[in-house]
């Protein structure tokens, strides 16, 4: 039996070719491959010899030969495909072992378009698209991760068809996944994102036990595997809800660099939020929003979760916590609660993929645009539209309240005093109800709403929710602009003795 052996990652790929050596196989390998095998003393044949001809092109032609693809593609149990393969001394190859010039790794690190080209691998997908068409008689090994399987499968001689077919599933997996990352690349590079005609997205990072409910499959796919990278769970398996909400409630604890930001999330929405001077103050204060939909909520912290936090945490039932870090004796203070999932990234804040990438399903399709975020200098270059400026206090909490805002499904208005939200409104058909809808919890929760600051993520349509804010005693209002009625809006700041900041830059979220 023979296996060719090329690859860019060699990551075990001495221990794997000893393995097969030891079964007996006899291996082929190219240039860089075939030196390391060499250097560790594992027996190989360079595919010059097989090929009958030199590596040309710098490389770019290796192993495009019928000494190659006829040894790996002659059907084994067509006696027509074995007379031919015998007729020209073609050996079959009944094992192929690729993975792809690092294409992904080379666009991280430059924008120098001919290396780029150069690390646009054609003769590795052409192996592995030959072998995994025939499966049946050839193993593609394309993942590091399953060298030991594969061995392992040989030496019980349990390399059935099933597992054939599983890993030319993976192949196909692997090379389809290399193009689109290819097609995307150059798609952003020239036609800023926009002119493919295909965009292709995701790997599967893991199934759900189930979709939205109960009697739907999910299953999460991520970009550039952020989340194998950035996602650990340490107690408890992520639910597709649970990812969405765990999506927003990072969105915002992250949105402030190293602030100790804590959000609290429900369905996707926030529901607390606080920067305080710690992350125990933080969440103490966040809860205070509305501790009655915070219940079985998700709670992103932007530090470490520590036993103190976590002894809080526990004193309600929270069903969700996702922290940037994770002490174990705060682990241990959930160990006795069957329902509560904790999630890390390892790293001392949130991590956010920052793709600029955002789509939404709809039926047969869906929309794609880029990603919306709140510049860095909006808050601050915002307009102040009337004769009144706002506090240090109150600019801090406009910027806050404008960024959740811009988090949070529209129509939304969002009060915040002491960097602390107090109330919110959200998801309403109208702006005004979003600000009553607001103002009604806080009430309720008793908390108090006299010199806040309020955000809301598009324009005022009419000065109705600005009146309805001075009632309130709101002290400063920012929110994009653009309403022709603009002058009735500053001129009821005016009125009201309210400090009021345009950003000229709308944030709906949907
Ligand atoms: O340059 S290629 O597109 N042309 C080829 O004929 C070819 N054959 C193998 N790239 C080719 N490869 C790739 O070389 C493999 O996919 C693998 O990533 C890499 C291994 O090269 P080396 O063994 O020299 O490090």
């Amino acid at each position: 039996m023979r296996a060719l052996i090329s690859v860019s990652d060699k990551t075990g790929i001495v221990e794997f070719a000893q393995g097969l050596v030891a079964l007996g196989w006899e291996i082929v390998s190219t240039g860089g491959t075939f030196k390391q095998l060499q250097e560790a003393g594992v027996s190989a044949v360079e595919i010059s010899e097989v090929t009958k001809f030199p590596e040309m092109f710098d490389g770019r032609v290796k192993t495009l030969n019928p000494y190659i693809h006829g040894g790996i593609l002659h059907r084994r149990d067509e006696p027509l495909h074995v007379k031919t393969a015998h007729e020209h001394g073609i050996r079959g190859i009944d094992l192929v072992c690729v993975n792809l010039y690092p294409f992904k790794e080379t666009i991280a690190k430059t924008d120098d378009f001919d290396t780029i080209i150069e690390n646009i691998d054609i003769g590795g997908p052409a192996m592995v698209r030959s072998a995994a068409k025939n499966f049946q008689d050839v193993l593609i090994v394309t993942d590091v991760l399953d060298y030991d399987a594969v061995l392992e499968a040989l030496k019980e001689g349990a390399d059935s068809l099933a597992f054939r077919r599983g890993l030319m599933i993976k192949a196909f997996e692997h090379t389809g996944a290399y193009d689109a990352m290819i097609a995307n690349y150059m798609n952003e590079r020239f036609n800023g994102g926009f002119g493919a005609k295909q965009f292709i997205v995701g790997t599967k990072a893991f199934d759900t036990r189930y979709g939205e409910n109960p009697h739907q499959k999910g299953a999460l796919y991520e970009f550039d595997y952020f989340f194998s990278n950035n996602f650990k769970a340490l107690k408890g398996e992520a639910s597709f809800n649970n990812m969405t909400d765990i999506h927003g409630a990072v969105k915002i604890a992250a949105a402030f660099g190293e602030a100790p930001a804590v959000s609290i999330i429900k369905h996707a929405n926030p529901c607390g939020f606080a920067i305080k001077n710690t992350l125990l103050e933080s969440y103490t204060e966040a809860l205070k929003c509305d501790p009655v939909s915070a219940f079985g909520g998700v709670v992103a912290i932007n530090g470490k979760l520590d036993k103190a936090l976590a002894e809080k945490i526990n004193e309600i039932f929270i069903e969700v916590i996702i922290a940037a870090n994770v002490d174990e004796d705060a682990l241990a203070v959930f160990e006795s609660k069957k329902r509560i999932k904790i999630f890390t990234q390892e790293s001392p804040y949130l991590v956010l993929s920052n793709d600029a990438y955002d789509f939404k399903h709809i039926d047969g399709g869906f929309v794609y645009q880029e990603a919306d975020a709140v510049g860095e200098d909006e808050v601050t270059n915002a307009e102040q539209k009337s004769a009144r400026k706002a506090s240090v206090q109150e600019f801090a909490d406009l910027e806050i309240a404008y960024k959740v805002a811009s988090l949070t499904k529209s129509n939304c208005v969002v009060y915040v005093k002491d960097s602390m939200m107090v109330g919110i409104g959200m998801g309403m058909t109208s702006r005004v109800d979003a600000g009553k809808c607001a103002l009604l919890k806080a009430k309720e929760m008793g908390l108090e709403v006299a010199g806040c600051a309020m955000a809301s993520e598009a324009f005022f349509p009419f000065r109705d929710s600005v009146d309805a804010a001075a009632k309130a005693g709101v002290k400063a209002i920012i929110q994009p602009g653009g309403s022709i009625r603009d002058n009735e809006v500053i001129a009821a700041a005016d009125e009201h003795g309210m400090a009021l900041y345009f950003t000229g830059i709308r944030h709906f979220l949907h």
